[in-house]
């Protein structure tokens, strides 16, 4: 039987061969869940970059930059990181270069992957039924917060692998402990999810409407894919 595995981590990726492999990178607050509104709303390009000068060096070339760092946006830039920020009806047709503090770093960490996918609960339901039948083994990524586990991203691999568990064998405790915590936090995840670390601080940067919004099931039925550079 195939496998599905979590990655609670970057800093474990090393641990995980990702070749031929399916990555399903996720960072729920708020990278991943951007990209997919954005995706919803009619941008056309996304180009996920580690760092501030090469997201620069792509607004200098016509892309609308987008910068984030700590939770707030970065100097300079056009955007920020919030899901309402590329929901605007002025960024349909748009090409984004972003940088954040842990999701566009989880990607590109990604490339040894056969196919590397963006993940949220925003599309959760498109995910599942893409991934469902599809032969290859999968890794959930989950972004975390500068090297360390989080609490939503992992709430978020729980649901995945919960939703894939008859096609897929958990290849490890990672999925069975993030299932878990899905199973006993969807009755209220908004109130789950209120104590997680990022949501302390998002909330000291009076962001609450972006949890809230973010913490949505399947309100969107694409799902952004790297192909070379860009999503
Ligand atoms: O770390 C990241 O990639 C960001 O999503 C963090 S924030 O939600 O924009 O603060």
């Amino acid at each position: 039987m195939k496998n599905i595995d979590v990655c609670l981590t970057p800093e474990l990726l090393h641990q995980y061969n990702l070749e031929n492999k399916i990555v399903v990178v996720v960072d729920i607050l708020r990278a991943t869940s951007c990209m997919v509104s954005g995706f919803s709303n009619g941008v056309t390009e996304i180009i996920p970059v580690s760092t501030l000068e090469e997201c620069k060096a792509l607004q200098e070339k016509g892309y609308l930059a987008a910068a984030e760092r700590n939770g707030s946006k970065a100097e300079g830039f056009d955007l920020g990181n919030s899901p309402f920020e590329y929901l605007d009806s002025k960024m349909k047709g748009e090409k984004v270069a972003v940088t954040t503090t842990n999701g566009t770093l989880a990607i590109n960490k990604s490339l040894a992957a056969k196919e590397i996918l963006i993940g949220a609960f925003l599309n959760l339901n498109a995910l599942v039924e893409y991934l469902k039948n599809k032969e290859e083994d999968i890794i959930i990524l989950c972004a975390g917060w500068k090297g360390k586990f989080n609490l939503e991203d992992t709430l978020f691999a729980g649901a995945l692998a919960h939703q894939l568990k008859e096609d897929f064998q958990f290849a490890c405790d990672a999925p069975l402990a993030a299932e878990a915590m899905y199973l006993t936090a969807k009755k209220d995840m908004m109130n789950y999810m209120r104590d997680s670390s990022h949501a302390k601080r998002l909330s000291k940067l009076n962001v609450v409407k972006d949890i809230e919004f973010c913490v949505q099931e399947s309100i969107y039925d694409i799902i952004p894919y790297l192909d070379g550079k860009s999503l």
